[in-house]
């Protein structure tokens, strides 16, 4: 049985775990809007917020879908997974329902499943969004931020895909996102099964990274055709910088896995202090290694890490820089009034004039010859 659960909330939580479903990883959605909820028909436990359809990117509404119905909200998810020792909480930033609701049940789930850990996938949005979804992405980012006990914190960037692929849709986007993201801890969570003779990196090893408090990364890089230990650890920085998650900006790694699969003879190329060298060594690192014939390829897994502040600062800059036009938008929202420069016209639409009767004795004095 898989020992991490996947719970999506609103649109993109939702499609996240239904790749999860896929994945062999349990998996459940909450949503304000059921016909959202609907189409992921990998995931079995569904739970929609009765009297709620959507939350129309306002975070208010979601938080107050948490509010009235916490109770039966962490019913739900009690009931939802069984065994396991980790929960990741998936949801995108810039919406309403998964950006208002998770914070404050990722808080109170941290209280209401004692021994699992709960961590975060949070999707940040791509630079073509506008004011409103950036203003929401980081007022989640901000709440999440603030979580005490919470574990890995994925941030799902996708701007990095947009990056990669300018050309493409937003659903191919989002599809790959998803996919890769999940499939980067599918992996991760594939290599505990495995044994080797060399060094094993177990599930105690993995779960040690996850529970770290801070930003996590996982990304891999194949190393065929490479020849020396500075060109490794060139492979595995760029493939840091070209992940799913936001780039590394900063040092101050916690603790971070290093996974090599492949040949024995390019195993001895793998250095750990030129690794590290731009991140900063951690304070613990787990290691494994498993020999095989298939392309050389080694995965790291970055914990504890701060916020990207550049990325988040991009985030914010254009709020920053359309301030004053942004805020007259609002009070003309409350203000504008249209007037009409023909008003006066209107009175030749008066009512029709009233007959006047007059006395039969003035008619007739009226035609007097
Ligand atoms: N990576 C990824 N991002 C997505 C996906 N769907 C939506 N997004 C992102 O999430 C934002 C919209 O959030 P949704 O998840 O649709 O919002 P919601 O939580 O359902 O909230 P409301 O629709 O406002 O009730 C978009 O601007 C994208 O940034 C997805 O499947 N994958
Ligand atoms: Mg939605």
């Amino acid at each position: 049985m898989n020992s991490i659960g996947i719970l999506g909330v609103g649109q993109a939580g939702g499609n996240i775990a239904e790749i999860a479903s896929t994945m062999g990883f349990q998996t459940a959605l909450i949503n304000t809007n059921q016909r959202d909820g609907l189409v992921n028909t990998r995931v079995d436990r569904k739970y929609f917020v009765p009297g709620f359809n959507g939350a129309g990117q306002d975070r208010s509404i979601g938080l107050r879908a948490v509010n009235e119905n916490y109770r039966e909200i962490i019913d739900f998810v009690q009931r939802s997974f069984k065994n396991i020792k980790l929960l990741f909480v998936a949801f995108s930033t810039d919406g309403g329902t998964g950006s208002g609701m998770s914070p404050l049940l990722i808080d109170l789930l941290l209280d209401q499943l004692p021994g699992v850990n709960i961590g975060a996938i949070a999707i940040v949005p791509d630079r073509n969004v506008i004011a409103g979804n950036r203003i929401n992405a980081t007022e989640c980012i901000e709440e999440i931020s603030k979580i005490d006990s919470l574990s890995s914190l994925f941030l799902v960037d996708n701007d990095q895909m947009r990056k990669l692929n300018p050309q493409s849709s937003k659903h191919q986007i989002y599809l790959s996102s998803n996919h890769q993201v999940m499939e980067a801890i599918h992996t991760v969570l594939q290599v505990t099964k495995k044994s080797s003779f060399y060094g094993n990196f177990d599930e105690t090893d993995l779960m040690n990274i996850l529970g770290t408090r801070g930003v996590t990364l996982i990304s891999s890089a194949t190393i065929t055709d490479v020849k020396t230990t500075s060109e490794v650890s060139s492979k595995i920085q760029q493939s840091w910088a070209n992940s799913i998650f936001c780039p590394v900006e900063s040092t101050g790694v916690i603790r971070a896995g290093l996974i090599y699969e492949g040949p024995e003879k390019m195993a001895k190329l793998i250095n750990v202090p030129s690794i590290f060298e731009r991140v900063g060594e951690p304070l613990e690192l787990f290691e494994g290694t498993y020999i095989s014939e298939s392309d050389p390829t080694i995965t790291t897994i970055l914990a504890g890490m701060p916020f990207p502040t550049r990325r988040l600062l991009a985030l914010e800059e254009s709020l920053e820089k359309n301030k004053d036009r942004l805020q007259s938008l609002v009070n003309k929202e409350q203000t504008q009034k249209y007037e009409s420069r023909i008003s006066w016209a209107s009175n030749l639409k008066a009512k029709t004039p009233q007959r006047q009767t007059g006395s039969v004795s003035s008619k007739l004095s009226k035609y007097q010859r």
